[in-house]
């Protein structure tokens, strides 16, 4: 399945950082990290901090060590809305990631493209892109981060999938919403339905105030402020509502699938 990314960090060692914070942390902080998959990620996103070198990741160290519980608390809860940001925070230009580089990033004709929707839903119609544009779409100023211990402040615009569930006549007892993509090698993810139905979880359709560039993933993207970065596909073709866990790209490859939360 494709290239696999190397999660090399130049000067660190991401284990070594990773069991070094976990050290520093108190102890209910310490088992909730612990069980949510003590990632490099989860650490960028509870400090704020990129680890791009071996200086980033001494100022992570020191955030670290001046958490308490109830800071961390808080972040690890799934109710909790993501930091949001004027624009002026915005990222550019706004990195591009994907297992492949952006040259080679899938060309997706949005004239015959269709959300395809399977699963636990009453309504199983295939939606375009027209129809898709007409729902009330709502903008988010807010932080994606990734477990390759970078981030950046982005602006997406798009319909609440809570939203979209409501309009199909989901069944929003079922445990996911698993996204496939139209990537060549193929990408997906299990979103939990908790996380579906945040306030803040939206199906993306522009980027700033563009139509969502080929890079960001046209013609519709999950985006996940809650999540790390892997937890939001891009080039979505399908959607199914279900109570089996199907695996994602980066969840069979060891990321904890309820990463960021
Ligand atoms: N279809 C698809 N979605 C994807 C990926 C991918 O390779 N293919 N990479 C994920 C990862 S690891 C990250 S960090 C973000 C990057 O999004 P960006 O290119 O908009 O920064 O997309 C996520 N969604
Ligand atoms: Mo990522």
């Amino acid at each position: 399945m494709g290239l696999k990314r190397k999660l090399i960090i130049p000067g660190v060692d991401k284990k070594l950082l990773v069991r070094d914070a976990t050290k520093l942390m108190p102890d209910l902080s310490r088992r909730r990290f612990l069980a949510g998959g003590a990632s490099l990620g989860a650490l960028t996103m509870l400090t704020g901090c990129d680890v791009n070198d071996s200086f980033s990741a001494e100022s992570l160290l020191a955030q670290i060590s001046k958490f308490n519980d109830s800071v961390q608390a808080a972040l690890f809860n799934p109710n909790t809305l993501a930091p949001t940001y004027p624009e002026s925070a915005i990222t550019r230009p706004f990195p591009f990631n994907g297992y492949y580089s952006v040259d080679e990033a899938p060309e997706i004709d949005g004239k015959t493209w269709k959300l395809e929707v399977r699963g636990l839903v009453d309504n199983k119609k295939s939606w375009t892109l027209e129809e898709l544009y007409q729902l009330p779409q709502e903008k988010q100023i807010t932080r994606h981060i990734c477990v390759e211990g970078w981030s950046a402040i982005g602006s997406w615009t798009g319909t609440p999938l809570r939203h979209f569930l409501k309009l199909i006549g989901a069944d929003t007892r079922a445990k996911y919403c698993w996204f496939q993509c139209g990537d060549q090698d193929g990408y997906n993810s299990p979103l939990d339905m908790a996380t579906a139905l945040h306030p803040q979880t939206q199906m993306t359709f522009k980027f700033g105030n563009e139509i969502l560039p080929t890079a960001y993933g046209y013609p519709m993207k999950i985006r996940v402020p809650t999540k790390l970065g892997f937890k939001n596909p891009k080039y979505v073709i399908s959607m199914e509502v279900t109570n089996d866990y199907k695996g994602g790209y980066w969840e069979d490859q060891g990321y904890n699938s309820f990463s960021g939360s």
